[in-house]
């Protein structure tokens, strides 16, 4: 069994898939810290959790001029100064299974929360590209920076993804070579020793236990940057789609759900609110500014509370324009409406572009399930 050497993993998770291993964690912890706890952050994994010794670990890196460069953990650790984001990782397929209930897509049923938030610390990619040899010259020619990691399948093929490479070597890109997670080494699922941190950019290209670096003409070759994590119409079938016409998803857009209450739950009359929060954050940088919620479906809304760092610990400063990597909390109580028996809770983000969320899933349905941001819509009882 390639799967006989993946850790062991929190049993609140809920799994998706078991072997390789998918699982979220519960809606309503998701958004009980700002800082998602590691053992509950969201795991995303192809391919078996690969054993990686910290001491014969390699980091090598291609393409650029003077040769292969190759780095140990210690290396990485004591050459670079050690810098540290708060970033938000969602999947592609967050949500999707609310694309499901409309047609079916090919993929993980993911709920709301395959997506979580967290601390990373490490060297910068820029400036480990730089140390590499990275120059006008490099610049002049490539185009992207290619990830492998060093899970792989029965065959031999490793994960692989790429960026843009100005995400790559911008000051202002943040793009971490991160060996902690949370203040601690890195835990086996979300990539120890090494993972890249692409912050505002979709889960896929953070590769994990990262093995390899290739600055390139070319985007990464492999199946995940190729024929998977891409949008499409939603007139496009597995008939017709050609993968080669859409463009690799990188940036993120905009996205916001409940997570409590929870649907078909119930709230007592006597209580005379009902108190919503959730989560909302938005690709590339863009900060997210306001959140509205609507308890009746749409026709009257609020706007909800934002936070911005953990309850108790007053709100952090605002991150520079353009670097907002990180989620936002958001609370709200809204009155009961007095006849209603029944409440349709919905939610929706803007960012500081003014991009806000398509109202409804069937528009932006794709075959991969890809992209599922639109309004989230919860439905409550009141008990009488
Ligand atoms: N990196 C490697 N090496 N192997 C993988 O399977 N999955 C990717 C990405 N990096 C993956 C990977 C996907 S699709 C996502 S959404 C994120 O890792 C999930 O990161 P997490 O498990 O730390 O939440
Ligand atoms: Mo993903």
């Amino acid at each position: 069994d390639p799967y006989s050497n993946d850790p062991p993993r929190h049993p609140a998770l809920s799994v998706n898939s078991l072997k390789p291993f998918n699982a979220e964690p519960p809606p309503a912890l998701l958004t009980d810290n700002y800082i998602t706890p590691s053992a509950l952050f969201f795991k995303r994994n192809h391919l078996p959790v690969p054993k990686v010794d910290p001491e014969t670990y390699r980091l090598e890196i291609e393409g650029l001029p003077g040769g292969p460069v190759s780095l140990s953990l210690e290396e990485l650790k004591s050459r670079f100064p050690k810098h540290t984001i708060t970033a938000t990782l969602q999947c592609a397929g967050n949500r999707r299974s609310e694309m499901n209930k409309v047609k079916t897509v090919k993929g993980l049923n993911w709920g709301i929360a395959a997506i979580s938030n967290a601390t990373w610390s490490g060297a910068r990619l820029r400036d480990v590209l730089l140390y590499a040899g990275f120059g006008p010259e490099v610049a002049a020619q490539a185009k992207h920076v290619q990830f492998e990691g060093l899970d792989r399948d029965v065959t031999g093929t490793v994960y692989g993804a790429s960026i843009p490479l100005n995400k790559a070597i911008n000051e202002e890109g943040d793009c971490l070579l991160a060996y902690e997670m949370n203040g601690e080494a890195l835990p086996a699922d979300h990539g120890y020793p090494v993972r890249a941190v692409v912050p505002g950019v979709v889960g896929a290209r953070n590769v994990k236990w990262l093995g390899k670096i290739v600055v390139s003409e070319e985007e990464s070759k492999s199946h995940w940057q190729q024929n998977d994590y891409k949008g499409f119409s939603p007139g496009t079938d597995w008939d017709t789609v050609d993968f080669k016409s859409a463009p690799a998803i990188q940036e993120l857009p905009i996205q916001s759900a409940i997570t409590q209450p929870s649907e078909g739950s119930s709230v007592d009359r006597s209580m005379e609110e009902v108190t919503v929060k959730g989560y909302a954050w938005s690709g590339g940088g863009r900060e997210v500014v306001r959140v509205d919620v609507s308890v009746d479906g749409g026709k009257t809304w609020h706007v909800a509370n934002l936070q911005n760092s953990q309850k108790g610990q007053g709100p952090a400063p605002s991150p520079p324009p353009g670097r907002a990597w990180a989620w936002k909390l958001w609370e709200i109580a809204v009155p009961l409406p007095p006849e209603a028996q029944e409440l349709e809770i919905v939610c929706k983000a803007v960012d500081n572009s003014y991009n806000s969320q398509p109202d409804s899933v069937a528009p932006i349905w794709n075959l991969r399930g890809v992209l599922s941001n639109a309004w989230h819509r919860v439905k409550v009882k009141i008990d009488e």
